[in-house]
């Protein structure tokens, strides 16, 4: 199955490619939550191409109506993966398929079309960048991690949020080596499984941000939680604590 979508991912990224390099038409989901005529049509291509391939699986995806498709042996696509980034020509952005079994992670594959960069992962065989075997970093010292975070787009509406971010970089920072913020979960999941990052957190993701990325970065050897130390549900609210394992309690402290 694996050898099967990243074929079909890779034919999407030939539309991803031809709207990241030409004007777009943008619209506004949210105050910050951008979409593109280019999100739609790569969601659109997978779509078709994924229902008539992989018939034991329905399909939830970021910009369609998920109401009522029940998670179960499900198709989960991000066809834009940081679509800020891919609006302003950054890149990092990337097309993002989680597949899970009975609700349990399968395959995931994170493709980002600019860089050439493809992980992949199926449960229990690890995990690959551009078939190459990635792992996560071995640093055991908080103190020299490099991590990862993200800024929900509702910091601009809710107060909450907005002091979750700077409350949680007030006490991170200073302790960790640096804090990078790139602009795809996605992508941040996979530089903590090649041991780019030693860490990441971030609130209010969706399941099609972290679908692929959590299964990438679990075969490479990662732990992930929310901020409470306990199992992370990709279709929840918590924050998603993912790093190497090693420095994960040490960042839990930090992050309230
Ligand atoms: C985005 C993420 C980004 C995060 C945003 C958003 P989109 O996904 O990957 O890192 O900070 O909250 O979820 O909307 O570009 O697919």
């Amino acid at each position: 199955m694996t050898e099967k979508l990243v074929q079909i991912i890779k034919q999407a990224a030939e539309i991803f490619k031809q709207g990241y390099y030409a004007q777009k038409d943008i619209t506004f989901k949210g105050k910050k939550d951008l979409v593109t005529q280019y999100d739609v049509a790569v969601e659109n291509f997978l779509k078709e191409k994924f229902s008539t391939t992989f018939t034991d699986f329905n399909i939830i995806a970021e910009e369609s109506d998920n109401s009522n498709i029940e998670f179960n042996n499900s198709i989960i696509i991000d066809p834009i993966d940081g679509t800020t980034n891919f609006v302003n020509q950054v890149p990092h952005c990337a097309i993002s398929v989680g597949v899970y079994k009975d609700k349990k992670p399968y395959i995931g594959i994170v493709y980002n079309p600019i860089l050439d960069e493809l992980y992949t992962a199926k449960v229990g065989t690890g995990a690959f960048c551009n078939n190459k075997p990635i792992t996560v970093t071995n640093n055991d010292q908080f103190k020299n991690a490099l991590i990862s975070t993200g800024f929900p787009y509702t910091s601009s509406s809710n107060k909450d949020d907005l002091d979750f971010v700077i409350r949680n970089l007030k006490s991170v920072l200073p302790n960790c080596q640096d804090i990078r913020r790139l602009g795809s979960a996605a992508i941040d999941l996979c530089m903590t499984a090649r041991g780019t990052y030693d860490g990441y957190y971030e609130i209010n993701l969706k399941a099609w941000d972290v679908a692929a990325g959590i299964i990438i970065l679990q075969e490479a050897g990662g732990f992930i939680t929310n901020e409470k130390n306990q199992p992370y549900d990709i279709f929840g609210n918590d924050c998603i604590v993912a790093t190497n394992n090693l420095i994960h309690n040490e960042l839990l402290e930090h992050i309230s």
